[in-house]
């Protein structure tokens, strides 16, 4: 246990290892593209790339309509406007604060649902007794890639006359009983930030089967212009992507497959050399499903492991493992929403749990299968070790200077 970085040895990594590194594409396909929108000298306001982008990404995904933005976010609030949301819309907490914010920012109240323990999911059987006269809509998060279940939010929806829009930031390429995540709901809002499993740097976009929802929603993004000149027919903000984003976009698509290879291998290489670490579970992706295994979670159990989730991120930390815990400690412990809603744990008993217990790993193109070796190595040590860790770092908390 000495051994750890934590206790004043070297780290076992020289350099950082990060959770999003982003995944990048060839390199000179990017610079071509680059290269030619130069030569072009048309650098947004739909370009060829961004109409190129969105016409691929509907066809991966079978939808009728993408409108590719500048990021996850304003796409998120284009389409909540859109689809004329007002008074409160019910979310899961266990998300990143863009979900929450995106509804705030335009004055609409999230209201905080819990999760399944299982899929970290909202659950469908805790959002009925949320609904007020004052609901309008339903917002699913497919955390992780995993799909909510979108058949039972679906009813849920239906039977009270609410719409029904999902938040698949992290879903790009994953299934739901076989059909892409894409096709359901009013719409669907993916994220293609830097550290997404498709990235654009900053973008994102709206996917939709609804023909009328898809052409407000471009005339939202781009202030309200319609076809000719100085022919603005709506209200509208700037949510377009422009054409560098789109070439990133183009050029991550084209290595989809070798990207989801990869975290493949090095999710099944984590569940190998996590299997029997007493305390330690990994989130588990559903099987038959199409997924993109973007995110490596691990939740960890501290009655069995001894040291706490927090005291396991500092250990990886020392050894330069840049572990996240994503997404502690939920919407509804972060401003404004704890000063709006104090009490809102109450009701979010899951949430709460798991806020305290995950941890998410690096994966992804930088990280090789050596590398997870290692990690899980410094897992297994720490747990192995978890009572005495513990005891030493309460030490080392109360002297500093302490040498183990
Ligand atoms: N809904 C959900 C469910 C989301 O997860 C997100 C975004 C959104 C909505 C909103 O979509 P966008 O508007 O962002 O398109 C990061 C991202 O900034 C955020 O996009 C993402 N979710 C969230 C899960 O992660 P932070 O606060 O963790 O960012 P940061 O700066 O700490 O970076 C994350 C890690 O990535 C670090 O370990 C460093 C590494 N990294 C980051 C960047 C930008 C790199 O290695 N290279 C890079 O270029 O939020």
């Amino acid at each position: 246990m000495n051994e750890l970085a934590i206790f004043g040895y070297p780290p076992a990594f020289s350099e950082k290892l990060y959770v999003g590194r982003p995944n990048i594409g060839n390199r000179d396909r990017f610079l071509q593209r680059i290269n030619d929108l130069l030569d072009r000298k048309w650098l947004t306001n739909n370009g060829v790339y961004v109409q190129e982008l969105e016409q691929r990404i509907a066809e991966m995904l079978g939808v009728k309509h993408c409108i590719a933005m500048c990021n996850g976010t304003i796409a998120l609030e284009i389409v909540i406007r859109a689809t004329g949301l007002k008074g409160e819309v019910i979310i899961p907490s266990f998300t990143f604060v863009a979900t929450a914010h995106a509804l705030q920012w335009q004055e609409i109240t999230p209201v905080f649902c819990d999760i399944d323990p299982k899929t970290h999911t909202i659950n469908p059987w805790r959002v009925e007794a949320l609904i007020t006269p004052r609901t309008t809509a339903i917002m699913g998060v497919h955390l992780w890639g995993q799909p909510c279940n979108v058949e039972a939010l679906t009813q849920i929806a239906q039977k009270h006359n609410l719409k029904l829009l999902f938040d698949a930031s992290h879903a790009l390429g994953c299934s739901y009983q076989g059909r892409m995540i894409g096709n359901f709901g009013e719409a669907e809002v993916f994220s293609f930030h830097a550290t997404k499993f498709i990235n654009t740097f900053e973008g994102g976009a709206v996917v939709t089967n609804n023909d009328e929802l898809a052409d407000k929603i471009r005339l939202m993004k781009n202030f309200g212009f319609a076809a000719g000149y100085d022919n603005v027919i709506y209200i509208g903000t700037n949510g377009k992507m422009d054409e560098p984003s789109a070439a990133m976009g183009l050029t991550s698509l084209e290595s989809l497959e070798k990207f989801i290879t990869i975290n493949q291998h090095n999710y099944e290489q984590y569940q190998q050399e996590l299997e029997r670490i007493p305390g330690i579970s990994l989130f588990a992706y559903e099987k038959n499903e199409k997924c993109n295994y973007q995110y490596v979670v691990l939740e960890v159990d501290e009655s069995l492991t001894q040291i706490s989730r927090d005291q396991l991120v500092d250990i990886l930390h020392a050894e330069n493992v840049i572990a996240r815990r994503y997404f502690y400690p939920g919407c509804h412990r972060m401003e404004p929403y704890r000063s709006y809603f104090p009490h809102a744990g109450l009701l979010l008993p899951e949430t709460e749990k798991l806020a305290q217990r995950i941890i998410v790993l690096p994966t992804g193109t930088g990280v090789s299968l050596e590398d997870i070796k290692k990690i899980c190595n410094i897992i297994r040590l720490s747990v192995a070790n978890g009572q005495a860790i513990k005891e030493g770092l309460e030490k080392k908390h109360l002297n500093p200077n302490l040498v183990l």
